[in-house]
């Protein structure tokens, strides 16, 4: 995640294309996307807008995963546009044209993923009470829970009217499901019981939710966008499904290998907020007497260090 972090802002200033660093590839694009978001979440009333800005205009960008694989999707997936015979006499613009406006569609979805996935990290940061977010402090922190959750509420008010520009009923059904689908995630974890603490399938169905749903439906939402049949939109939906469930285990991993610099929040904060991820379920398939003290439920310090000892 470091890496990927330092990746993005040696690209967004380098000249050189590297055809090795997927970022780099898509670097004017995600300069464009950071203004454009900065543009977007210009609210009326001054605390809010200060509040709203705070991600966008601090330069804490985060990783910009989300954003470079759509925009890489589209790039993959994008053929040429499709004239009628009628437009095949037209100059070669109208076709360029047509390119542009496409390719300006996708990079909107890119945009409004982006405002959904900050929404959900603001209204995080509120339910676990975090004090530092993207290695700053975190906006609940700043400016309180009340404010904090009313940015939250404003960005994702922005995503929905730059959904509807799109005209695209079958776009907006799909990431206002994943709205639905994040708060279906993380529901699940705040209300996970014994039982369930300890089955991989309920893992990875939060999973899905809380981190893949968006991933997956804004890949297959940019599979449409570009025409693509029914099938590859499918594909590209798999595609981001099992990207999204691989990004999430790997933060999950993190969480316990790296350090508060690199992960630009606290580490080990899972397992101190009683949330069962994947590195503890696989070590308790090796090891059962730590799911005894799993399942006892983590609230007690010493169980936390002893849980530790196993990983
Ligand atoms: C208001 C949309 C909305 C949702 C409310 C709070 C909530 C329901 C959902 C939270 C979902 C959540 C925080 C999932 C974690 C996803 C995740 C892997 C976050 C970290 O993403 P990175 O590493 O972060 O891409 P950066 O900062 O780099 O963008």
């Amino acid at each position: 995640c470091y890496d990927a972090r330092h990746h993005i802002h040696n690209s967004a200033t380098s000249t050189v294309e590297d055809q090795s660093d997927p970022f780099s590839l898509v670097a004017d694009e995600l300069s464009i996307l950071a203004d454009r978001l900065r543009s977007m979440v210009v609210a009326e009333v001054p605390k809010l807008a200060s509040a709203a800005e705070y991600f966008f205009k601090m330069g804490v960008e985060g990783k910009r995963f989300r954003p470079t694989v759509l925009l890489l999707m589209a790039t993959a997936l994008n053929m040429p546009v499709s004239v009628s015979s009628a437009d095949r006499l037209s100059p070669a613009s109208v076709v360029d044209n047509l390119e542009t406006q496409l390719r300006r569609r996708q990079q909107c979805i890119a945009e409004i993923t982006e405002m959904i996935h900050v929404a959900s990290l603001l209204h995080d940061d509120v339910l676990d009470d975090a004090d530092t977010r993207r290695g700053v402090c975190s906006l609940n922190s700043v400016m309180g829970n009340k404010l904090a959750v009313l940015a939250g509420d404003f960005l994702l008010s922005r995503a929905c009217v730059a959904l509807a520009s799109l005209h695209n009923t079958e776009v907006v059904t799909l990431l206002a499901k994943v709205v639905e689908h994040l708060v279906t995630g993380e529901t699940m974890q705040m209300t996970t019981t014994s039982e369930q603490r300890l089955n991989m399938q309920y893992y990875m169905d939060k999973t899905y939710f809380k981190t893949a749903s968006l991933i997956s439906n804004s890949c297959k939402a940019i599979a449409l966008l570009a025409g693509q049949t029914a099938e590859a939109a499918t594909l590209a939906y798999e595609y981001g499904k099992n990207l999204g469930l691989a990004y999430q285990l790997i933060d999950d991993v993190l969480d316990y290998t790296g350090t508060s610099a690199s992960l630009g929040k606290g580490s080990l904060s899972d397992i101190r907020h009683g949330i069962v991820t994947a590195p503890l379920l696989f070590a308790i398939e090796e090891f059962p007497q730590l799911g005894e003290v799993v399942q006892r439920g983590l609230d007690n310090p010493a169980d936390i260090d002893l849980a530790l000892d196993y990983l």
